[in-house]
């Protein structure tokens, strides 16, 4: 049983975001005001449904799903694609894989320690982000 993700965490560490949003395809104006952001993570879990919430100042952005079955997700205030999203769990690290117009793109999360592991995933380009544990929320 890996170590529950869910909780509120604070992003400590943000590798490559910029590479990361280059192959989404993101506005140089965009990209300079995302790589400012303090990115928080709120993951909860209602029976087996997991929603998972990417909160800043500028923008949030919410999906919820459960683990096995595709989903239609829109990525409303990011790149604004639709696309088709499954996510599993591959031993301790829960991947999603989201097919659509971009090429290898997904996600994978996972818990050592106190710290939140994400990696995102796009057209060869990985970004590396790590959220401590947030305990007063
Ligand atoms: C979601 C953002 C950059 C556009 C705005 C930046 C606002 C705050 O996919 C993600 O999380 C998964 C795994 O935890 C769950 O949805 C990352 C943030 C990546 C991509 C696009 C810049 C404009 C960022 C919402």
């Amino acid at each position: 049983m890996p170590t529950s993700l869910c909780g509120t965490w604070d992003m400590i560490s943000n590798v490559n975001f910029d590479g990361y949003m280059s192959a989404l395809g993101i506005s140089t104006y965009l990209r300079k005001i995302a790589l400012r952001l303090k990115l928080k993570k709120v993951i909860e879990r209602q029976g087996d449904q997991y929603i998972i919430k990417t909160l800043s100042t500028f923008r949030n952005y919410a999906i919820s799903f459960k683990i096995g079955q595709e989903f239609e997700e829109f990525t409303k205030g990011l790149d604004n694609r639709h696309i088709k999203s499954t996510v599993t769990w591959q031993g301790n690290k829960q991947k999603c894989e989201q097919i659509g117009e971009k090429k290898n793109r997904g996600w994978a999360h996972w818990v050592e320690g106190d710290k939140l592991h994400l990696e995102l995933y796009c057209d060869g380009e990985v970004c590396k982000q790590v959220f401590k544990k947030n305990v007063n929320e």
